[in-house]
């Protein structure tokens, strides 16, 4: 009882926060209220619909809020963030060698994705959050893969917005 109470105190507490610093946020209309979040598998794979060494599906499309889970259907493959290719102000995260690894996505725009021992030969995966535009998409374009990242990661850059 005391615990509920307190906790609806905080609530109201950062209801308030919110409506100081962003004006427009409460006036948003009912049909714009976020959808529950949602959890997006990505399995890590040793073969998949585009070869070898792939995550599948290679590009995933999220809302704020949501998680990517990278699962390790295949054995020795990690997913981490590729420093060089995610939204201002978010910072890199690394899942570790045959572990799940949840992007919970807050930030709008594009990351990329990599498996760290599998780099070289283009296993890379690109999450878009958000409909765009994205703000870090030419950015993202701009880095520089290796080869046969650069390859998969081009297509996948080619569907996000
Ligand atoms: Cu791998």
């Amino acid at each position: 009882m005391t615990a509920a109470v307190v906790g609806m105190a905080m609530l109201g507490a950062g209801a308030l926060a919110v409506s100081a610093t962003a004006p427009g946020f409460a006036k948003a209309p009912p049909k714009a209220a976020k959808t529950a979040p949602k959890t997006i598998i990505v399995e890590m794979k040793d073969m998949g619909p585009e070869g070898a060494m792939v995550f599948v599906p290679g590009f995933v499309k999220a809302n704020p809020g949501d998680t990517v889970r990278f699962v390790p259907t295949s054995p020795a493959h990690n997913a981490e963030t590729i420093a060089t290719m995610l939204p201002a102000g978010v910072a890199p995260t690394k899942g570790g060698m045959n572990k799940a690894f949840d992007l919970v996505v807050t930030t709008p725009g594009v990351y990329g994705i990599k498996c760290l021992p599998h780099y070289s030969m283009g296993m890379v995966a690109l999450v878009q959050v958000g409909n765009g535009p994205s703000a870090n998409l030419a950015a993202a374009k701009a880095v520089k893969l290796p080869p046969f990242a650069n390859k998969r990661m081009s297509a996948y850059l080619a569907k996000a917005q």
